[in-house]
């Protein structure tokens, strides 16, 4: 299978520019493309997975990806998508969150292949030195209004509104792209299906700038769910590829939760399985469905991708012991995460508590009387060992690393007691 072919087995093509041209210039050389992300917050989102994803894959077909940093679109605002005008954020947190997505993208591509290493640009080295009569008589005159008007970025901001500022975001945009063009003879923008008109808007630039110049987009689809509900959001906000913001083990449990009906989906989008090794995971789920291999696999591949081995298996071992209950063998970092949105209670001080006092105290139980029911009937464990005893002592023995003790009553109600 060509790359195309391979693109296209997985879904990950929605619109190309022109696909005959692009499928010849991509079996006849090695293409240089590129991609796009602002730093519009401090960290990337599994939504920004599948656009490096696919950059990767470009360069394991012995392409030359270009990761594009917006460190000047980043401070416009780019309203592709977006219902109302973005507020502006100060050009040193536009610096700080550049780094840190900088940081994120590095993780994803080769920058020491011998032959395609990838590359790291950022806008802000030529916009930021574009002079405005410049920008105006040698850019702005190719771009016409009924032509910017007409673009559904503008449109659909009709109504409720856009800024002259946002109304130039995709100028912007295709300047990068003409620059990115006539330095390093990138032939190639790709972007999710949003950016068709920004990409676009890049090549008609870049034609009537450049003669005989030919250049390409193209666009990947929008990652759906079958229950309708937006990809990537869960009550507790958007899942974040640093792990300070989502933990390896909430990011491990987010595909683990995959809808069946779009798990074979995202294992063509997300991985880099073959699609040998898809269809037999496809056979097992059909004879199997109960086992959810295909969850795990899928959850396996893509944290190991983004957080590495030793943050899957700990991902792992928390899954594990939560189903088990055998919370005594996780580490208090294992416990950090895996009991992140459980209720908790801070303890100040040495003293040894009677547990039936901390039940109380940290209102795990509404009452003394029926904290002391909850312990008698055996529906109170510390750290995963059931507690009977109305006379137990807290010591500092129930301390993980002497940092955490989880107490649960009934079935599955986690509580958390923090030193
Ligand atoms: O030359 C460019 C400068 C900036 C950009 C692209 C080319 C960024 C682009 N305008 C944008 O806003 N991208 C979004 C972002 O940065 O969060 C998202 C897109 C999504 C996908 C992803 O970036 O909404 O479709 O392209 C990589």
């Amino acid at each position: 299978m060509n790359l195309l072919e391979d693109l296209k087995f997985r879904g990950l093509i929605n619109q190309v520019t022109d696909e005959e041209g692009l499928e010849k210039l991509l079996s006849e050389e090695k293409v240089k493309l590129y991609s796009g992300f602002d730093p519009t917050g401090d960290s990337l989102h599994i939504g920004h997975l599948l656009p490096i994803l696919t950059l990767r894959r470009f360069q394991q077909a012995g392409h030359h990806p270009i990761a594009l940093v917006g460190g000047a679109t980043g401070l416009i605002g780019d309203p592709s998508g977006k219902k109302a005008e973005r507020t502006l954020n100060t050009s040193d947190i536009v610096v700080e969150w550049s780094n840190r997505i900088k940081d994120q993208l590095s993780r994803f591509m080769d920058f020491e292949a011998a032959e395609n290493p990838a590359v790291i640009a950022n806008n802000h080295d030529w916009i930021s030195e574009m002079n405005i009569i410049t920008f105006l008589r040698d850019v702005g005159k190719n771009f016409g209004i009924n032509y910017m008007l007409a673009k559904d970025s503008v449109q659909s901001r009709i109504e409720s509104g856009i800024s002259y500022t946002e109304f130039s975001y995709m100028i912007l945009q295709s300047l990068d792209f003409l620059h990115l063009y006539k330095d390093v003879n990138c032939k190639l923008q790709i972007g999710g299906s949003d950016q068709w008109g920004n990409i676009t808007a890049g090549l008609e630039l870049i034609r009537k700038s450049e003669e005989n110049a030919k250049a390409f987009g193209l666009t990947i689809p929008l990652v759906t769910k079958a229950d309708g509900t937006k990809f990537g959001k869960t009550e507790g906000g958007a899942i974040w590829l640093d792990r300070e913001k989502t933990s390896p083990y909430e990011f491990y449990q987010f595909w683990i939760n995959t809808d069946d009906r779009d798990v074979m989906k995202y294992l063509k989008f997300f991985t880099f399985l073959t699609k040998e090794d898809i269809e037999a995971l496809e056979m097992e789920v059909k004879e199997a469905p109960e086992k959810r291999s295909a969850q795990k696999r899928l959850a396996e591949e893509v944290t190991k991708m983004v957080h590495g081995e030793a943050a899957l298996e700990q991902a792992i071992r928390i899954s594990k012991a939560l189903f088990s209950g055998s919370i005594s063998e996780l580490s208090a970092d294992e416990i950090k995460q895996g009991f992140k949105d459980v209720p908790s209670f801070q303890v100040e001080g040495e003293e040894e508590l009677l547990l039936v006092d901390l039940l109380v105290m940290s209102k795990i139980a509404p009452s003394k009387r029926q904290a002391r029911e909850d312990i008698t009937n055996g529906a109170i464990s510390i750290n995963g060992e059931k507690e009977q005893d109305l006379a137990r002592v807290m010591t500092t023995a129930d301390r993980i690393e002497g940092q955490f003790t989880v107490i649960r009553r009934g079935k599955k109600k986690y509580f958390l007691i923090k030193y």
